[in-house]
């Protein structure tokens, strides 16, 4: 976890740090919906601390990012349109492709595990949401691209994927997977009595790129996920609570969220970005998360 006093005042060095030109002009237009006074998110220092986190553990957590408010906001536009949500096919495999019929059943290519968790997409998120004035903020965004290392951050092209709000009802769950972006950056919104816990791996899959193709580094890939789910490599688990801020390597990282317990749904958001503009997801993909194009 990073909070404003536990690390060191620096940039890593390089010449992106030097390119972001973290600077306070970002508290220009502060989101009133973020805690700034714990959280400097225009303060290089800061802004190195959780790079360096999440560099360090393949995931970053900040404590009570958002304000209790903006909280209570989203779960009370929200927590209605747990009927509405959309809940996908159950099985898939850990990289989300269609199964290899030239490969044994026991391939982990082949291997299904369970989704049942449902989403609302970003067309089914209030114009006036908190969510959309966060997604949104430039100085969010800015910090972002400091924690990740990039240059930029765009929204998905798509009318769906940007801003999810997902719910877990009692024994619902996300099944082990790799994210097709390359980070993730989520928020609870409400924890459930038990369960609902995320585990994960980081760095398993070295070369996402690589796609199908026998390499040496897809067969280390297929070696982890195996001893993965059959738990014969231990996984890690992290904790947060509603109004953390989560940011984690998805394409990288093996990821999946345990079945929640209890009458009290968990409820998470997801806000999706890409490091370029005009991405969008595919027809067939939209069709399979969200059970519609638009
Ligand atoms: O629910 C969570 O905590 C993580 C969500 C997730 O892994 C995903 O959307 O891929």
């Amino acid at each position: 976890m990073v909070d404003a006093t536990t690390f060191s005042d620096r940039l890593p060095p390089g010449p992106r740090a030097t390119r972001l030109e973290y600077d306070r002009r970002v508290s220009d237009h502060p989101s009133p919906h973020l805690d700034h006074e714990r959280h400097p998110i225009g303060d290089p220092g800061f802004v190195a601390r959780c790079r360096t986190e999440l560099d360090r553990a393949g995931s970053l957590v900040v404590p009570g990012f958002f304000t209790a408010e903006a909280i209570a906001r989203v779960v009370a536009e929200s927590a209605h349109r747990e009927a509405d949500a959309y809940y996908a096919s159950s099985t898939h495999n850990v990289y989300l492709t269609d199964p290899d019929p030239s490969l044994p059943d026991d391939h982990p290519r082949n291997r299904q595990v369970v989704s049942t968790k449902g989403l609302i997409a970003d067309d089914q998120i209030p114009a006036d949401s908190p969510l959309r004035e966060v997604y949104a903020n430039p100085g969010f965004r800015r910090f972002l691209c400091g924690v990740l290392g990039i240059d930029e951050i765009h929204p998905y092209a798509d009318a769906l994927s940007s801003i999810n709000v997902h719910f877990a009802g009692a024994g619902r769950e996300l099944g082990w997977h790799f994210d097709n972006s390359s980070f993730a950056v989520t928020m609870l919104l409400r924890a459930p009595e038990s369960g609902g816990r995320f585990d994960y791996v980081p760095a398993v899959r070295a070369d996402p790129t690589a796609g199908d193709a026998e390499t040496t580094a897809n067969r280390r890939t297929d070696e982890r996920v195996t001893a993965i789910l059959d738990g014969a490599e231990a996984v890690q688990s992290l904790h947060f609570d509603p109004g953390d801020l989560v940011l984690f390597r998805g394409r990288n990282a093996l990821h999946r969220v345990t079945p929640t317990g209890g009458p009290v749904s968990r409820m998470l958001v997801v806000f999706a970005y890409n490091d370029e503009p005009g991405v969008g997801l595919s027809e067939s993909a939209l069709r399979t998360f969200y059970g519609r194009t638009g």
